[in-house]
């Protein structure tokens, strides 16, 4: 009796839908083979842009309502102002894509509770401003055109909600004295279904807003259980469940429910071996437009991030947040147009990639995947070394051959010692083609 009733807990921690390590394969394969996403962050939070009342606030601007403690009754005409007439979703996929992005993540709704579908369970949606049409459909519609995952954010935490059980005074619908989050749940259930019955296939469901008291691990896994049931080959991340480690981003242990882990604003310092995550980066400090945030980082420093974390084993959502007439802002498209630039002449030594088996690249980073009869290794040069010399120390297979990504040049090889030219032809990083025999063998 004993023995079964362990065996009922063990097997209680698994999705109902348990499968094989060959059919997680399967369904991570898109993932894995992206590298590189676009994060967008949209909704009525567009419209104060970081301010209220004409008094500046600090931080991420998606969270006015919580900086300025807006109480939910002064907060909702914000949706009377929000008319996105700027919206072109073809022109935002072919954007991403263009910037050799694979996914485009979208708030489907954020913490504030605003609906960007015209949804059944609401008016707090996308039907009651002036713009009216559903904004999701036809970005997804131009995501399948182009090839594109269309996958969503949703927030588990919504601060409209009255039935949303961890209270902050100044919300508004404190008034609710016994949120009861069995109708809450309900309801994020009822949104859940519309969206993952009505839109087409969904490749991410980007689950966020975990981390109050109010959500729970069992919770978590009902949640991931029913998101599940409605598309089996759904990836979804860990925030679904109560495991992450704060914006480390992993999960604590394998109990808890999530297909990766997901860093935020940070790279993991080394790479995780048979660990799936992403890392997810804004351009400037926030996630959701802002008047107030011209911290734009470089296009170098986005192409290094995006480097830097395919030889980890990782993926880059990088994030844009559009404005309330519905355009990316100018310095979000001029970095993803020279991220596009490079993507161009490189995009293979990130797509379809695997980590660095290095221990050490003190010149950039190294990507690499199997090719026939061997691996090609991708060498990002960062340094590009004054004598012109790339040692590969420790590498045990006999390379074949070695080229220049950027113009197709041969490299000179001897032994495990290549010669560059006196110049880098990229400065941000050239990325030096080497393919080896066998897979990579490294001496100790
Ligand atoms: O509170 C959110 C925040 O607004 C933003 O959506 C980020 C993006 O991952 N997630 C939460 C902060 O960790």
């Amino acid at each position: 009796m004993k023995a079964l009733l362990c065996l009922a807990i063990a097997l209680s921690a698994l999705p109902l839908n348990a499968e094989t390590e060959a059919e997680r394969d399967a369904r991570m394969e898109w993932f894995r083979e992206a590298r590189f996403g676009m994060f967008i962050h949209w909704g009525v939070y567009s419209i104060p842009a970081g301010e209220w009342k004409g008094k500046p606030y600090k931080g991420i601007a998606e969270w006015i309502q919580n900086h300025a403690k807006i109480p939910v009754a002064e907060y909702e005409p914000l949706k009377d102002q929000f008319n996105p007439v700027k919206y072109d979703p073809e022109a935002w996929v072919k954007l991403a894509k263009d910037a050799g992005m694979k996914y485009i993540v979208i708030t489907s709704k954020h913490h504030d509770g605003f609906c960007l579908w015209d949804s059944k369970q609401t008016e707090w949606d996308i039907a009651s401003t002036p713009y009216k049409k559903d904004l999701l459909k036809p970005l997804a519609e131009a995501c399948r055109k182009h090839g594109l995952k269309f996958c969503l954010y949703h927030s588990i935490m919504d601060w409209h909600h009255p039935d949303w059980g961890t209270k902050k005074p100044w919300r508004g619908n404190a008034d609710n004295p016994a949120p009861d989050m069995d109708a809450y749940t309900a309801y994020m259930k009822a949104q859940l279904k519309e969206l993952l019955t009505e839109y087409g296939d969904v490749g991410i469901l980007w689950f966020d807003g975990e981390w109050e008291d109010a959500w729970t691990h069992e919770r978590g896994k009902d949640l991931d259980d029913y998101v599940r049931s409605l598309q089996p080959d759904i990836i979804v991340n860990n925030r679904v469940d109560k495991g992450r480690k704060g914006m480390e981003g992993m999960s604590k242990d394998d109990k808890f429910r999530g297909d990766y882990g997901t860093p935020e604003q940070q790279i993991p310092a080394n790479g995780l071996p048979g660990v799936d995550w992403e890392s997810c980066m804004t351009m400037n400090d926030t996630w959701g437009y802002s008047n107030l945030d011209h911290d734009w980082k470089s296009s170098e420093k986005l192409i290094r991030n995006l480097v830097d974390i395919a030889s980890k084993g990782g993926n880059y959502l990088l994030n844009v947040g559009p404005t309330a007439e519905g355009e990316i802002p100018a310095p979000s498209v001029e970095r993803l147009e020279a991220i596009g630039d490079w993507m161009k002449v490189n995009a293979e030594s990130i797509h379809g990639t695997s980590a660095n088996p290095f221990k050490s690249t003190p010149w950039g980073r190294c990507t690499m995947k199997a090719i026939d009869g061997g691996t090609r290794l991708y060498l990002h040069v960062f340094d590009w070394p004054q004598d012109g010399k790339l040692k590969l120390p420790g590498l045990a297979n006999e390379i074949t051959g070695a080229r220049l990504l950027a113009n197709r040049a041969k490299v000179r090889v001897e032994g495990a010692t290549l010669t560059l030219p006196a110049t880098a032809p990229d400065p941000v990083d050239t990325v030096v083609a080497v393919d080896i025999k066998g897979a990579i063998a490294l001496e100790e």
